[in-house]
């Protein structure tokens, strides 16, 4: 912190400097003209004459809905292939030819300064767009990325001719509320809480998250974000008196240097997150994300975009099929209705046998995988899926692949319930050999069977450690010292447009893990500990399945805590990432006997459910083969 202080001092030096002999700030004497005003003077003075009682003086959402500024991650605009951030304009008509530069400028504030890229909205961009209305009174703008179609930011003619206010306005829609909300903030600045008018003093509440929110920079009084001495003052007197002597708070020209570097660092542009365990790590750049979109390798395969290499077999009676995209097996009553992989109908595949007419009792069908040059012990994980009162058997046959020799490694035989069940096979090859999955019609047409996600690693499958959380959390505790936990739940979340709608490993009536986010507690971060794992030389691979849906998703990290406290950030993903389930494979590799942390952050709001699910670590690399 001291190192932190230090910093912000040299900083702020250097930006007094740069202050100096500028016209914005504050006079000494009260008589203040317009062009001594700051932005937020501006827009206050506007919203006040037009009676707009908004959040924070102009932010358009109400304070519940808004719990802090920066880290409502789910808010946050996307970045394009270039690396910039994209965030979509419309100029609605009401902007006189006089207008329409100033907002110009403004973009090219942004675009010169920042990463953020405004451009002109286009048909692909409705679903999130920021609408710049002309108002005759009032200065406002939603906080962050609505994804609500297009969000008004409404701009009246005094606004726009304090230029700083426009950009003010746009760095709201940015992602930024005040300045002077910073957490620590009353290390800085000195809240007269008997000048500040009845019932406004809300409007000077602080935030809570002290890492997030403030970024890891300094408090910048010379931000365009922030308050004028006077704001909300109920006779005129200063509301905000800096601690440091004589600095200007307030502005009226441009955003600042900080300003910039916030946005730029927010974005994870210009500045890259160190993976330390205060971690800024607000860096979309993906450092810590190892995503998988599939298992697509020799023998394992997610069925995800066709059969991996995998083939019919000449000598049986019928093919596997693939379910078509969206669909589930033709018939009812049997066979699997979503992929495994995903938990959806209109994300990936599985392979199953149609049991339906023509085919008919004993009926064969051999899938056969590719050729596999592995060695020594491995697993060969999969799911089946056997439901349909006269299903026949699932077997799986090891095949030398020189000699062609086969013999059965396991089988199943009859309906097993309407759900995803697991298989673990140990196979020792001293061989290349390959695999056949051999379905067996049964009785009649309520026979189909499925699989998915085949998966060959190296080790035994005792040394595979796995939560399914399907009975119970298998030894991981809540975290004491944060207020949220995770629960585990079967079906759908409470609420209705975010978390997952079933379990990942069952697809039906497993349970799963996430944080209740619609609680009234207003702490953040719920944090799970796994039982304490010992080292090993080789390090480990974790594997999850997250479910991150819901417009204000916010963050999901996973970190390693060690014996001797060393605290390492080692996964993190942010924002929304579809409705389906989606694997995470993380190679660690702690010195000393540790334990998994994974956090849930809660973004802004209800929608933020984050469902965690089949756990999963084993000494070695993350290959699979
Ligand atoms: C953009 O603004 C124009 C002018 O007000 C309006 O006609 C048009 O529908 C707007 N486009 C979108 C996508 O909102
Ligand atoms: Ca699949
Ligand atoms: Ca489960
Ligand atoms: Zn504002």
């Amino acid at each position: 912190m001291a190192v932190l202080r230090l910093f912000a001092c040299a900083c702020l030096l250097g930006l007094l400097h740069q202050v100096r002999g500028t016209p914005f700030g504050r006079d000494t004497n009260k008589e203040t003209s317009y062009e001594d005003l700051t932005a937020f003077d501006v827009i206050l003075a506007e919203n006040e004459a037009a009676g707009l009682d908004l959040f924070e003086g102009d932010i358009q959402d109400s304070a519940d809905q808004i719990r802090n500024a920066i880290q409502c991650t789910g808010r946050m605009w996307p970045k394009g292939q270039d690396g910039l951030v994209k965030i979509p304009y419309n100029i609605t008509d009401g902007f006189t030819d006089e207008d329409v530069p100033a907002l110009h400028r403004a973009f090219h504030e942004y675009a010169h300064k920042t990463c953020v890229d405004f451009f002109p909205v286009t048909s692909e961009h409705l679903d999130a767009y920021v609408s710049l209305e002309k108002s005759t009174s009032g200065c406002s703008s939603k906080f962050g990325n609505m994804k609500d179609g297009g969000q008004s930011l409404s701009l009246s003619a005094s606004c726009i001719r304090r230029y700083g206010s426009v950009v003010h306005e746009l760095m709201h829609a940015v992602g930024f509320k005040h300045e002077q909300a910073r957490p620590d903030r009353d290390d800085y600045v000195t809240i007269v809480w008997g000048n500040i008018r009845d019932g406004k003093d809300n409007n000077f509440d602080k935030e809570s998250e002290p890492v997030i929110s403030t970024l890891d920079l300094p408090y910048d009084y010379g931000s365009v974000m922030h308050y004028s001495r006077t704001a909300f003052s109920t006779n005129g007197q200063d509301t905000i008196v800096p601690k440091v002597p004589d600095a200007q708070i307030g502005q009226r020209d441009q955003m600042s240097d900080l300003d910039a570097l916030k946005i730029n660092t927010l974005y994870g542009c210009g500045r890259t997150v160190t993976g330390a365990p205060t971690g800024t790590g607000l860096d979309m750049s993906a450092n810590f994300v190892h995503l998988r979109a599939d298992l697509d390798t020799t023998i394992s395969c997610a069925f995800a975009s066709g059969w991996c290499g995998y083939t019919q077999d000449t000598a049986d009676d019928f093919d596997w099929s693939l379910n078509v995209l969206g669909e589930a097996t033709p018939s009812g009553n049997t066979g699997p209705d979503h992929d495994h992989s995903t938990g959806e109908k209109a994300h990936g595949h599985f392979a199953f046998i149609e049991a339906s007419s023509p085919r008919r009792d004993g009926d064969v069908a051999g899938l056969l995988s590719p050729i596999s040059t592995a060695r020594g012990p491995h697993c060969l994980k999969f799911y089946y899926h056997m439901y349909g009162e006269e299903t026949g058997s699932l077997n799986l046959l090891y095949m030398d692949a020189r000699s062609g020799a086969k013999n059965q490694i396991w089988s199943k035989s009859g309906e097993q319930g309407d759900l995803w069940v697991e298989a673990r096979v140990d196979i020792d090859a001293q061989t290349d050999f390959q695999v056949m999955f051999e379905g067996v019609r049964g009785s009649g047409y309520h026979g189909d069977i499925g699989i998915d996600d085949v998966e060959l690693v190296a080790g035994t499958c005792g040394s595979i450690h796995h939560c399914d959380f399907d009975v119970d959390f298998c030894g991981f505790q809540q975290l004491a010292s944060d207020d949220l936990d995770w629960v585990r739940n079967t079906g759908h979340t409470p609420s209705a447009t975010t978390g997952p709608d079933r379990d990942h490993t069952t697809g039906s009536s497993g349970h799963y893990i996430y944080v209740e986010a619609s609680s009234q507690d207003r702490s953040d971060l719920g944090t799970l500990v796994s039982p304490e794992i010992p080292a090993s030389t080789s390090g480990y691979c974790v594997t999850f399945w997250y479910h991150m849906y819901g417009r204000d998703t916010g963050f999901l990290r996973m970190r390693t805590v060690d014996r001797t406290g060393s605290d390492r950030l080692e996964f993190e993903l942010i924002g929304e990432q579809g409705d389906l389930w989606k694997r995470a494979d993380v190679f660690i590799n702690p010195a000393t006997d540790f334990r998994l942390h994974f956090q849930d952050y809660i973004g802004c709001y209800a929608y933020s459910d984050i469902g965690l699910d089949d756990i999963e670590w084993r000494a070695g690399r993350c290959d699979i083969v």
